[in-house]
């Protein structure tokens, strides 16, 4: 069955159970405001720095509010996050925190915590906005502009090699929000700004560093007159540090590396020379989650859009940086 915003709306119109918990089509439902909460926080996978970091913001500032906190991996499976919250939904948590692994596939869960009466933030990562909308199906997202990331890794690119060269892209988890918007950032300011760029081949890595370096090696050789990676994170670009290694070349002089996140191993790569350039994404989530929570509950109004800013690590600055990276 293909899922679009009037199959879901009919679904909750369908249910008396709902309608009596909460109606249908209103909007965010409402937080009461008290001191603490139960919150439930829905993580999507703990397979890198990146995820372990928000993770450990989210547990710290549970703890520093007295908030109990309900922690759930979804260990790369989007059904099972979906899964995952249903059953914070059971547990009758009073908030949600959700980062959707999949743009499409979390359409429920957003859903179904709507029908409970649950207020929902989506942290990092967003869902198709043609399906759940903010400040109506969900309270906001707040996470980076990952299409400007994107573009700033682009702009980087052909400025320091004078807009010339051929690029393998590395994508990240294929319907993420993160490796859709980075993509079209990237390929769009290439496009616009640099016609003697051409990118070869762009293929998932699954933002993972074993995927990464399997895809990088594959590319590598059906691409062998490639001179610049492109990679959607950090973890795919050290293992994409791997696989040119492996192909007999030198990262950082045959082959140009940039990344996305700014891990304390990617800044690193940069000290060593084998990445030219990192677009930061920020994991520190805990804090700004838990202040537009309790802001919603002493009835402020919530933008729908709550962006972090993002900083910018080259080689002119990652060494003093270092200790600051996550
Ligand atoms: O870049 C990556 C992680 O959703 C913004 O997901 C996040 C991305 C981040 O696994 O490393």
């Amino acid at each position: 069955m293909i899922i679009d915003r009037r199959t879901l709306l009919v679904g909750t119109v369908g249910s008396a159970a709902a309608l009596a918990i909460w109606p249908a089509f209103a909007a965010v439902p409402p937080l009461k405001k008290k001191d603490t909460y139960k919150v439930g926080f829905a993580q999507t996978e703990s397979n890198n720095p990146w995820r372990l970091a928000q993770t450990a913001s989210m547990q710290d500032e549970a703890k520093k509010r007295g908030c109990q906190l309900v922690y759930t991996d979804a260990a790369s499976s989007a059904a099972k996050q979906v899964a995952d919250v249903n059953s914070m939904i059971a547990q009758g948590v009073d908030f949600i925190f959700l980062a959707p692994r999949e743009e499409k596939p979390l359409i429920p869960a957003v859903m179904a915590a709507k029908k409970a009466g649950i207020p929902v933030l989506l942290i990092d990562r967003s869902v198709d906005p043609s399906l759940a909308k903010a400040g109506e199906d969900y309270l906001a997202f707040v996470g980076s502009n990952f299409i400007q990331e994107g573009q700033r890794v682009a702009e980087w690119l052909i400025k320091t090699t004078g807009g010339k060269g051929k690029i393998l892209e590395l994508e990240g988890t294929i319907g993420a929000s993160p490796a859709n918007d980075r993509k079209k950032g990237f390929d769009d300011a290439i496009k616009a700004g640099a016609p003697d760029m051409v990118i070869l081949a762009s293929q998932s890595g699954d933002f993972a560093r074993d995927k990464g370096r399997q895809v990088a090696e594959t590319l590598l050789q059906a691409h062998s007159d490639a001179t610049i990676i492109y990679a959607h994170n950090d973890e795919m670009a050290l293992g994409a540090i791997a696989a040119v290694e492996a192909a007999g070349k030198v990262p950082g002089k045959d082959i140009l590396i940039v990344s996305i996140d700014g891990e304390k191993d990617g800044v690193q790569a940069i000290v060593d020379g084998k990445i030219g350039a990192i677009c930061e994404c920020s994991p520190h989530f805990g804090p700004k989650a838990f202040e537009i929570m309790y802001s919603y509950a002493a009835g402020d109004k919530i933008p729908p859009v709550i962006i972090n800013p993002d900083r910018f690590y080259d080689a002119s600055n990652a060494k003093e940086m270092l200790a600051s990276a996550f």
